[in-house]
């Protein structure tokens, strides 16, 4: 199971040469059919690992991204998104929004002009139309369940009703579900809906190679506006990025340093996504191979091994488990065991981000 990310924004934003760029792929700019695509998540202690361990191959964690393929404006009908997108949208696990704002005659923008803000804004309240909508439809069934409801099946159904008109009522003051505070129950239950506002989202500015110089401090301005819990934002130039995966790394590295990019866009991509996730990595060794794996700060050891194969979880017996550092610091796994630096550790034992796990079970 990857990490699957959405990316929406406005008609001609850039999405899909973003989305080109991420997966390193060829996704024709017309075509108006959902893409989806693989790109390997950059993890440094990857190259570390492999040349303590000298694996046969070396196996990066993935993430899925899909570019819809339409703009959100054009998705929505009655002022809502609907119908096959929503569901291709309500299933990712984070939301980029890709957002205009190079320059191009030749590419008109839908609204006449640039205005970043405004488009940040315009794709906020999409999101949140189709968030009331589906409240409203809940409300609506809730109200009809509740004349024949017994009295257990009533109080459930009163509570839930209080809370969607709780988050009802904050949507309407432009408060996305992701800033909410929920206690755990309302949580859960919130996380059945799949409101696309309770998505981390990841605002992308998509500006041109001439705002290059200009791209810092940009991001910083734009930062001290949007980032808020479980949103951020950043610059980048997707048409570069995406001409830099063409190039080996060493020549795109030289673009880079030239343009005064510090990073890729797309590592930043990818880590920033991450963050707004919570996700951690940890590795495993076997048959000859070095692996990442993508999981919830805070998972056990349990469902870690559950992630790798349901058998690994069905028959836990142990995890045999050693911190990245204490690893790099021994220079081998045999010292590492010398040393008494490999821990055993049970089902509950909470996952540290850079463990390398080794999983004892039996079927
Ligand atoms: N000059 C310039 N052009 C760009 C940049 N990013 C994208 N474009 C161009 O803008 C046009 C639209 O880009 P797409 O990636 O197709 O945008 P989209 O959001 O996928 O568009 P739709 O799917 O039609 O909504 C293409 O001609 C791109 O080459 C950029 O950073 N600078
Ligand atoms: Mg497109």
């Amino acid at each position: 199971m990857s990490v699957d990310i959405g990316i929406i924004g406005l008609a001609k934003s850039g999405k899909t040469t973003i989305f080109n760029a991420l997966t390193k792929g060829k996704a024709d700019i017309e075509s108006l059919a959902p893409h989806i695509g693989i790109a390997k998540v950059p993890e440094p202690r990857l190259k570390t690992l492999a040349d303590i361990l000298h694996p046969k191959r070396v196996v990066p964690a993935e993430t899925r991204y899909i570019d819809i393929g339409a703009s959100v404006k054009g998705l929505v009908a009655d002022k809502a998104i609907g119908g096959q997108f929503l569901t291709q949208l309500s299933n990712v696990d984070t939301l980029i929004n890709v957002v205009r704002a190079f320059t191009d005659e030749s590419i008109p923008h839908i609204e006449g002009s640039l205005d970043v803000d405004r488009d940040i804004d315009t794709t906020n309240l999409e999101l949140a139309f189709s968030d009331l909508a589906i409240i409203e439809k809940r409300l609506e069934r809730i109200k009809v369940s509740l004349k024949g409801a017994k009295p257990p099946e009533r109080q459930g159904l009163l509570r839930e009703e209080e809370l969607l008109m709780k988050v009802k009522a904050d949507l309407e003051k432009d408060i996305p579900v992701r800033e909410l505070k929920l206690t755990t129950d309302e949580a859960r239950t919130i996380t059945n809906y799949q409101f696309l506002t309770a998505k981390p989202l990841l605002i992308v500015v998509n500006i041109g190679e001439e705002q290059l110089p200009q791209a810092a401090s940009l991001e910083a301005e734009l930062d001290s506006h949007y980032s808020r819990p479980n949103c951020r934002i950043i610059a980048l130039c997707g048409k570069l990025e995406m001409e830099l995966t063409q190039l080996d790394n060493s020549a795109a590295e030289g673009f880079r340093a030239e343009f005064g990019i510090r990073e890729s866009g797309l590592d930043r991509i990818i880590k920033l996504s991450y963050e707004l996730l919570g996700l951690i990595s940890f590795f495993t060794i076997a048959s000859g191979e070095v692996k990442a794996w993508s999981i919830q700060n805070g998972t056990n050891a349990l469902k870690a091994a559950g992630k790798i194969h349901s058998d690994m979880e069905r028959g836990f017996i142990r995890a045999e488990v050693i911190s990245y550092d204490d690893l790099v610091k021994c220079g081998n796994l045999s010292e590492a065991r010398k040393k008494g630096l490999l821990r055993l550790e049970g089902k509950s034992y909470t996952v540290q981000d850079g463990d390398i796990i080794t999983f004892l079970f039996n079927v």
